[in-house]
């Protein structure tokens, strides 16, 4: 079926698209626009045209698929431009999202018009790209270079109501039938005629609005290739004319398009909606339905739970074993709502609103009811099984019992009940409000309805939900393990902490691995080595850290770890004392120091987490390369821009990688550096993670 229609009623056209899901503008939607708006144009007895979508948005963007085939006319500019040339007037109709292409279709429209619900946005950034069909030029056009400018360099998009105030729209419908409205809205426009965007003026701006945004991005999009381009573009609408400005913005587009940061961020945007594609999960998959959630221990991660949990809408029981751990879960879910409040997240009615569904207490009488039960007490397995028991007693039956642990045996936690099937892992990522991942551990029994239900979970609370095997420290905290180990050798054979952190901060990870430690605590890994009983025997591993932590410099939170820190402060400060104990520790392991360069740090701390991913991958672990990158994007500040550990690799080729990894064996070990035999396998015949993936399918 075609998927653009065109309907004459009453001397106005109707041009409607029909390309579900999100009608973007591949091939054939361009195609059939461009080929409707021709013949409505010429057509004497059409006095207006309107444009609308099917479906449940308006256009979403240009087709992000095709940006890895050649381009085909018509292109998108072209489209525009010949929209905006119509001597008859064109308005746009939009409900849902209008994003990127799709705004800047609508702006090619002489009129647009809103559903109240609708949002509209430029979130090119977001995939490492700018506007590239004239939205750099006319969105200032329309509400002025500074807005513009805030909109594209945050991708986010604005409210109907907004884009009336801003001049973005000219109506916001208050009736759902926008077809109607788009009609009568045409008619009123033949009297007016069209009204050209690209001929309107960009409003005078302040001297030192551009000079500023370079400074803020430089800051905040720390790396990043488009966000300047954006900027440059923005900048050319207040100084030349329409004309000129598409020309650079058509040739930044293309720069930025052929980088590898967009096809990182492309890759982390695709990879991100088919973590929810699970092979024996299907849409008729029967899901739970859950009204209470119960979470046991109100720890910082318990309350953080509760808190999500809340805010998402669900009946929420905080239960701990005494009055004071109570009062400690209920001060921080306070406090995270004031946090709320301060940031205009939230209003105090709604605070209050909430918390009507917030019961806490000592009883495990009262979580019987519960439809899922999240337990986030110490990641101590006898603990963990002494909880599940009692669950087990307690607790009705079809009820979801779920594990946040980040390391143990999903599968010897269930074997502590008697009902494995609805057992599961789900493991949040601290501060539990904020970070969007949650992996979700299936044991050998989890049934299919308690997996999609969990997956139904994240989606409720606004997280990225990635389903993964079961063994020590699932997909994300056993790769931690080899990237955190080659820190640690690192340290001992002569790289400063400072300048470990700097060279993978500077590559593009959110914090070196030394400032983490130090933020989430030393005592945490500490405490989970100790458990651990089949770590190598070897004097090397983690030797820095488990020293740090014996000597109560647990980080932060101590004010001393790896670094110093001053009252009150999250500022590191290299300790001269640590180097000095750190370099101790090197003679007598008999470690020759040495000078480290940037490229053997990156190559060792990155590396290592790909060969361990790799075997996650052979050992089905993780059921996609591209899942390891959700994880490792969304929960351990990998940079976004370089799609995640796997894609990495896929762009150093996966032949270089094996190489250095065989070196790094012959060097310091099979123990640490036995290299992956998939990997080895991908890289003897060419292959690559993103064709594993796609043979996986
Ligand atoms: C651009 O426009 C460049 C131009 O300036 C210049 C060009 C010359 N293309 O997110 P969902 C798929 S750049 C292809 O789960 P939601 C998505 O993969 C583009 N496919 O739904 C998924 O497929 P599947 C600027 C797309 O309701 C399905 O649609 N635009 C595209 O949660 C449903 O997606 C953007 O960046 C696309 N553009 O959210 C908008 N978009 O079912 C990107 C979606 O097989 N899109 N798909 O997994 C979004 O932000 C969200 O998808 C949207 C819907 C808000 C629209």
């Amino acid at each position: 079926m075609k998927p653009v229609h065109l309907e004459l009623r009453d001397n106005i056209a109707l041009i409607s698209i029909d390309s579900p899901p999100v009608n973007a503008l591949s091939h054939a939607v361009r195609d059939g626009l461009m080929r409707f708006i021709e013949q409505a144009d010429a057509d004497a007895e059409v006095n207006a045209i309107a444009i609308i979508c099917d479906g449940r948005t308006f256009i979403a963007g240009a087709d992000i698929r095709e940006f890895d085939m050649p381009p085909q006319a018509p292109h998108l500019p072209d489209i525009v431009d010949r929209i905006d040339a119509c001597e008859t007037p064109v308005v746009a109709a939009i409900h849902g999202t209008a994003l990127g292409g799709g705004l800047e279709v609508a702006m090619g429209c002489h009129y647009r018009i809103a559903l109240a619900s609708a949002k509209l946005g430029l979130p090119e950034v977001l995939l490492g790209l700018l506007p590239g069909a004239s939205g750099t030029q006319r969105l200032p056009r329309l509400v002025g270079a500074e807005m513009a400018l805030n909109m594209m360099l945050s991708g986010k998009p604005i409210g109907a109501k907004a884009a009336l105030d801003a001049g973005l729209i000219d109506e916001v419908v208050t009736t759902d039938d926008l077809a109607g409205a788009a009609l009568e809205f045409a008619a009123t426009a033949i009297d007016k005629g069209p009204r050209h965007v690209r001929d309107l003026p960009v409003a005078e701006v302040a001297d030192d609005l551009f000079e500023k945004s370079r400074i803020n991005i430089a800051k905040k999009a720390r790396g990043l290739f488009s966000p300047e381009r954006i900027i440059r573009c923005v900048e050319l609408s207040t100084q030349v004319g329409y004309d000129e400005g598409c020309k650079v913005e058509r040739e930044l587009f293309m720069e930025c398009k052929d980088s590898p940061q967009s096809a990182g961020l492309r890759h982390a945007f695709f990879a991100e909606r088919t973590v929810n594609k699970v092979p024996d999960i299907s849409k008729e998959t029967k899901v739970k339905n859950i009204d209470k959630v119960a979470v046991l221990g109100a720890g910082t991660m318990g309350a953080g739970i509760a808190y999500s949990c809340l805010n998402a809408g669900y009946n929420v029981h905080l239960l701990d074993n005494n009055e004071e751990g109570l009062e400690r879960g209920r001060a921080t879910i306070h406090k995270l709502f004031a946090g709320g409040i301060a940031r205009g997240k939230i209003s105090e009615e709604k605070k209050l609103e909430t918390l009507e569904r917030l019961s806490l207490s000592a009883d495990y009488d009262d979580v019987s009811d519960a439809d899922l039960v999240i337990e986030a007490v110490f990641e101590n397995m006898a603990i963990k099984k002494e909880v599940f028991g009692k669950l087990d007693e307690v607790c009705k039956q079809g009820a979801i019992l779920a594990s946040n642990t980040s390391t143990l045996d999903v599968d010897e936690i269930a074997a502590a009940t008697k009902r494995p099937q609805d057992v599961i892992g789900l493991h949040f990522f601290s501060p539990a409000h904020i970070m969007r991942l949650l992996e979700i551990i299936r044991g050998k029994e989890t049934s299919a309805e308690v997996i999609a239900t969990s997956l139904r979970l994240t989606k409720t609370l606004g997280k990225i939900g990635v389903v993964v095997g079961n063994c020590f420290g699932f997909v994300g905290n056993r790769m931690l393990y080899s990237y955190g180990r080659e820190n640690q050798f690192l340290l001992l054979e002569g790289a400063p902490p400072e300048q470990i952190d700097k060279v993978l901060y500077d590559w593009g990870m959110a914090m070196g691995p030394n400032a983490v430690g130090d933020l989430a605590g030393l005592d945490v890994g500490y405490k989970a080595r100790q458990e651990r009983t089949d770590l190598p025997d070897d004097p090397r591993f983690y030797r820095i850290a488990d020293m740090l932590a014996e000597l109560g410099r647990y980080g932060q939170k101590t004010g001393k770890g790896m670094y110093i820190y001053e009252e009150g402060s999250r500022q590191p400060t290299p300790d001269p004392q640590v180097q000095i104990m750190i370099d101790k520790e090197s003679r007598t392991l008999g470690i020759e120091r040495r000078d480290i360069d940037a490229e053997e740090i990156i190559e060792r701390c990155i590396y290592g987490l790909i060969n361990e991913g790799a075997k996650i991958l052979e050992e089905g672990i993780a059921l996609r390369a591209s899942d390891i990158d959700v994880i490792w994007t969304n929960g351990y500040g990998f940079p976004r821009h370089r799609g995640g550990p796997m894609h990495y690799a896929d762009t150093v080729e996966l032949a270089k990688i094996y190489a250095r990894i065989c070196e790094f064996r012959d060097q310091f070990g099979a123990e640490f550096w036995e290299p992956s035999e998939l990997l080895a396998e991908l890289a003897g015949n060419g292959g690559s993670f993103a064709e594993f993936d796609k043979n996986a399918k």
